[in-house]
């Protein structure tokens, strides 16, 4: 460092960066060596005989209008290397310093010769990163400097997975995840100038997927109660939720509980369509359809292993959807081993006299149904596994035929009009006959023997084909002393098909 000569009784004002009390006028030029920044200095004399230095960072070459009249200081400038503009833009020039009387000093974040440069800067986003099993995981490193640096990946713990990771102008992505791939991974930016990094936390989080999930198809019952439970995995927070037909609310009487099972108590046919139960958590989202149908159960039978063991009076559908409407029966829920029973009655169910009708045939009883027409008990009978109906006649020399004439007397009706003239499960003859037990033994009834005591006989009609009884016929009454009761029981039917 070379200073000038001094300058008495001016001073450089407005650039002081130090000042010092000194005991000799020399001493403040050791100072201004000492100080890196210092371009010139003013000293004067204390009241007390000693000294006054200033230290000013710029001089009278740069700031003339700041070189003022002091008297008793002097102005001390240094040869000023640095007003010829030496140095880079990204730097400031000190005088002193090396044989060229100058040294440059970078910015801050700059460095080399030029103080061209850069350090190198490196930022990951997002920095912390939370995705699911089996996704791909991309994440970016963002860097600076000059030169350009090279970008470099690590894992904190372990290493990179190597034959899972791609790493594409800085950007590293993980592909096919799983929960061993979370930790902290760093980007490193490296160059000449130095090299930063930037750390990332990557939490993978086992797969989303359903623990429990309805089926696609439940098929429902009128009257019955249907749960349906859903329930799905998660480390998050998982909410589940039942929408119905792509609405909700949920329809009247359909309700979810604590543990988001879905519960349509005594179904009707409103609740049929269908739902989805949706589970969502922060990442992703499930959804499990359930076609739910409700339908009117097909007889008393189908009631009974379904919907209810209580016998009373239920709304049934023998031929589903299609075909007949539901009809209204009596469910006999005890009968026949409680398997249930579907029981249509009619008009003639009491004992019924007959008296006064001798010709063939010439009493005769039609036999109405009450609830369903005809139709809808022919397709009772075609889905049910067994159907029959009691039938008794309690006889007084009342004769079903008689062989001396060779004259049917009695007889009942199928609903396509065929005159029946069985009394029995044989499809044959009475009872009696079949079992070899009649009063008569060459006659195959009871009610045959033509006999002025009261006798009977009774059976089950059970071919399907040949039932519901459409009317009875008898004769054979006419006479003093004949007469007959007959009792027709209710169409019964159980079993499915
Ligand atoms: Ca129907
Ligand atoms: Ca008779
Ligand atoms: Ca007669």
């Amino acid at each position: 460092m070379e200073f000038k000569n001094s300058i008495d009784g001016r001073r450089l004002e407005g650039h002081v960066f130090k000042g010092i009390g000194i005991t000799s006028p020399d001493v403040c030029e050791v100072n201004c060596f000492i100080e890196a920044d210092c371009m010139s200095f003013n000293v004067g004399p204390l009241p007390d005989g000693e000294h006054w230095c200033e230290l000013s960072d710029s001089d009278h070459v740069i700031h003339p209008e700041d070189l003022v009249y002091a008297s008793g200081m002097s102005y001390n400038p240094v040869v000023n290397v640095c007003s010829s503009s030496p140095c880079p833009v990204n730097s400031r020039c000190q005088t002193g310093f090396t044989t060229n009387g100058y040294r440059c000093v970078c910015a801050d974040g700059f460095s080399g010769h030029n103080c061209s440069e850069e350090f190198p800067l490196a930022q990951v986003f997002p920095d912390d990163i939370t995705a699911e099993e089996s996704s791909d995981v991309t994440i970016t490193c963002h860097v600076t400097g000059n030169p350009l640096p090279e970008i470099t990946w690590s894992k904190t713990e372990g290493s990179l997975p190597a034959s899972r990771s791609v790493i594409s102008r800085g950007n590293l992505t993980i592909l096919n995840v799983n929960t061993n791939d979370s930790g902290s991974y760093v980007c490193t930016a490296t160059s000449i100038a130095g090299s930063s990094s930037s750390p990332v936390q990557i939490q993978i989080y086992s797969a989303f997927k359903f623990i429990t999930r309805p089926p696609s198809f439940v098929l429902v019952y009128t009257g019955q109660t249907l749960n349906l439970s859903c329930s799905a995995s998660s480390h998050l927070n998982t909410t589940v939720m039942w929408v119905f037909n792509a609405n909700t609310p949920l329809p009247e009487g359909v309700s979810t509980d604590v543990s988001n099972n879905l519960i349509i108590v005594s179904a009707n046919i409103t609740h049929g369509g269908n739902y989805t139960c949706i589970a969502m958590n922060l990442l992703s989202s499930l959804h499990a359809h359930v076609n739910v149908h409700v339908k009117i159960p097909e007889t008393c039978s189908r009631v009974k292993t379904n919907i209810s063991d209580v016998s009373g009076d239920y709304v049934i559908d023998p031929d589903d959807e299609q075909g007949e409407a539901p009809f209204t029966v009596y469910c006999n829920m005890n009968d026949k081993g409680g398997i249930g029973v579907t029981a249509v009655s009619h008009d003639s169910e009491d004992r019924t006299h007959v008296i006064g009708f001798n010709p063939a045939g010439s009493y005769s009883r039609d036999i109405n149904y009450i609830g369903p027409s005809l139709s809808q008990i022919k397709e009772l009978i075609a889905v049910s596994l067994f159907c029959q109906q009691s039938i008794k006649y309690e006889c007084k020399d009342s004769m079903f035929y008689s062989h001396s004439s060779n004259t049917q007397y009695a007889w009942w009706v199928s609903p396509d009009g065929q005159k029946m003239t069985y009394w029995s499960e044989a499809n044959q003859g009475c009872t009696c006959g079949i079992t070899s037990s009649c009063l008569d033994p060459q006659k195959l009834c009871n009610c045959n023997k033509n006999d002025p005591d009261w006798q009977e006989d009774s059976g089950h009609l059970t071919n399907k084909t040949h039932l519901p009884v459409s009317q009875l016929r008898f004769g054979d009454t006419g006479d003093p002393g004949e007469e007959g009761y007959h009792t027709l029981g209710k169409l019964e039917c159980y079993g499915m098909n």
